[in-house]
């Protein structure tokens, strides 16, 4: 019993060996990575709540000149990739465009110089 009792004191002694140590640095480091981590997924939350704070708009344009589907596909492809225009439908059977829009970066101005560049002639529906 008594020897028993010296063994757990020896046990005791010795519970902080190199190899506990190394476990539990690793523990400590996979703990840091893992809340830095943590944090730029938070602050990557935090800028999409900001970008879906914008305020877009919506516009809808008159265009003349469109002979089919294809040219309203051409219309809505270059409007897609304009910059400040976040979508864009454009139909040939209503001969108009849906154009959302951030007035941040855009202005509807230039959304109609982007269909009247093309060789259309565009007004805003009034
Ligand atoms: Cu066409």
């Amino acid at each position: 019993m008594i020897e028993q009792e010296q063994d757990k004191k020896e046990a005791g002694k010795h519970r902080f060996n190199p190899i506990t140590l190394i476990i539990m640095a690793v523990f400590a480091l996979t703990a840091i990575a893992g809340t830095s981590a943590f944090m730029v997924r938070a602050e990557r939350a935090d800028n999409s709540v900001t970008s879906a704070v914008v305020n877009n708009e919506r516009v809808v344009i008159v265009i003349e000149g469109m002979h089919c589907s294809g040219c309203a596909s051409g219309i809505k492809a270059m409007l897609k990739r304009t910059p400040g225009i976040v979508s864009a439908e454009v139909s040939y059977e209503n001969k108009q465009a849906n154009v959302e829009y951030n007035p941040a970066d855009i202005s509807r101005e230039k959304i109609l110089e982007v269909i009247t560049n093309l060789g259309y002639k565009a007004s805003i529906k009034g």
